[in-house]
């Protein structure tokens, strides 16, 4: 039976100086952790979980049996690293970057006709979008993440040509705003002509598996891909999933899709992963995610973390309705910066962004605070 590992931190601090330099710092955002669990886990049961220190990893990993080693190392290294900024190409030609050291914040922008059922009440009207849209820029959205096909559990299939009509020139009218633009879509005939139209990131919630071609095209356009856990198959991502163990198993499914889209020629600084909240997941499923999310970073790749919005908010509280939930998506959205997640995506831009500044500003006062060293 195949043994697998897992180092999960524990132990987060706001700062080193306040472990006394005895943490590390996560994925190379602003968040450092001090202690760890060392999981390992055999025919999907766990079956050993140790707390490791810092300065006693070295040891505890060299102890670890052979056929565990290698994944020990390069989990331990991959907690660690320290992102490239994203690297965004643009149409005219050159450059442009999203740094990975502070949280950015992704706004949604929903072209379907259902999406008053999320609070998006511009439907799929393309004056209101755009206003929409620079609105979401304004107030400081990194990135504006696009989409013409619903998700939702139960939505209609969206033919391929309304969604090419409806993504493709919202596309190009973000383009002229000088916006970064991330489509939402599983179709490459959509991601290609996206891209064309100055789209910079492809955004697919089956990871590249509803259509193979999807991949080549990911790999070939050089773009950025965000891959997102779903348990079921690609035309079917609410499928319940069968869980041995939630955390450990979006663990090692999110590992698997990293490689084999590495292996098709995504350059691997170009691969975002996302644990995919409320995807054929329960509500104490998405807890368990969301407080395991320092865990993604040993996977080495930047994290995107949605709950917006999502449904587990309105089991927590009354049953909310999805535009109602602006209190539970930062409480969510906070959790998500404090695990170190490297994207957000947010329905209210204006409440993410204010809260990502003050927690910066926090941050920024925890690292200039030598209080707790003179004390020592
Ligand atoms: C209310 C509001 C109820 C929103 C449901 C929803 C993700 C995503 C979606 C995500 C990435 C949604 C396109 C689902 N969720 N892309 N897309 N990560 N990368 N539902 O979590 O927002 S759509």
């Amino acid at each position: 039976m195949t043994r697998m590992l897992y180092i999960r931190p524990i132990a987060l601090a706001e700062s080193p100086q306040s472990e006394e330099g005895e943490a590390v710092r996560l994925g190379g955002a602003m968040v450092w952790a001090s202690r760890f669990a060392l999981i390992v886990r055999e025919g999907g049961k766990v079956v050993s979980r140790r707390r490791v220190a810092v300065a006693g990893m070295p040891a505890a990993l060299a102890a670890l049996p052979a056929d565990l080693g290698a994944a020990g190392e390069a989990q331990w290294a991959n907690l660690r690293k320290v992102h490239a900024p994203l690297h965004l190409a643009l149409n005219g030609g050159g450059t442009r970057t999203i740094r990975l050291d502070q949280p950015q914040v992704m706004g949604i922008l929903n072209m379907t006709p259902d999406s008053f059922s999320d609070g998006g009440e511009f439907l799929d009207n393309p004056r209101i979008a755009g206003d929409h849209a620079s609105a979401m820029l304004e107030a400081g959205a990194a990135i504006i993440d696009v989409g013409g096909e619903s998700t939702r559990p139960g939505a209609a299939a969206v033919w391929e040509g309304d969604e090419l009509k409806r993504v493709v020139p919202m596309v190009e009218r973000l383009a002229a705003m000088g916006a970064a633009i991330s489509v939402d879509t599983r179709r490459p005939a959509v991601m290609e002509a996206s891209l064309a139209a100055g789209a910079h990131i492809i955004n697919d919630v089956s990871a590249l598996r509803y259509d193979p071609r999807s991949l080549e095209l990911a790999a070939s356009s050089g773009a950025p891909v965000v891959l997102m856990h779903a348990p079921g198959r690609a035309d079917d991502l609410h499928a319940d999933g069968d869980y041995t163990d939630v955390v450990l198993d979006v663990f090692d499914w999110l590992a698997a899709r990293r490689d084999e889209v590495i292996a098709a020629g995504v350059a691997p600084g170009r691969v975002v992963l996302d644990p995919g909240i409320g995807f054929g997941k329960s509500v104490s499923e998405n807890l368990a995610l969301m407080n395991a999310l320092p865990l993604f970073h040993a996977l080495g790749q930047p994290l995107l973390v949605g709950a917006s919005r999502k449904r587990m908010i309105g089991a927590l509280s009354g049953e909310a309705q999805a535009h109602q939930r602006l209190g539970g998506s930062i409480a969510l959205a906070v959790r998500a910066m404090e695990a170190g997640a490297h994207i957000l995506r947010v329905h209210d831009v204006p409440e993410t962004v204010q809260a990502a500044r003050v927690w910066r500003g926090l941050r920024d006062a925890a690292l200039t605070d030598f209080a707790q060293l003179a004390e020592a």
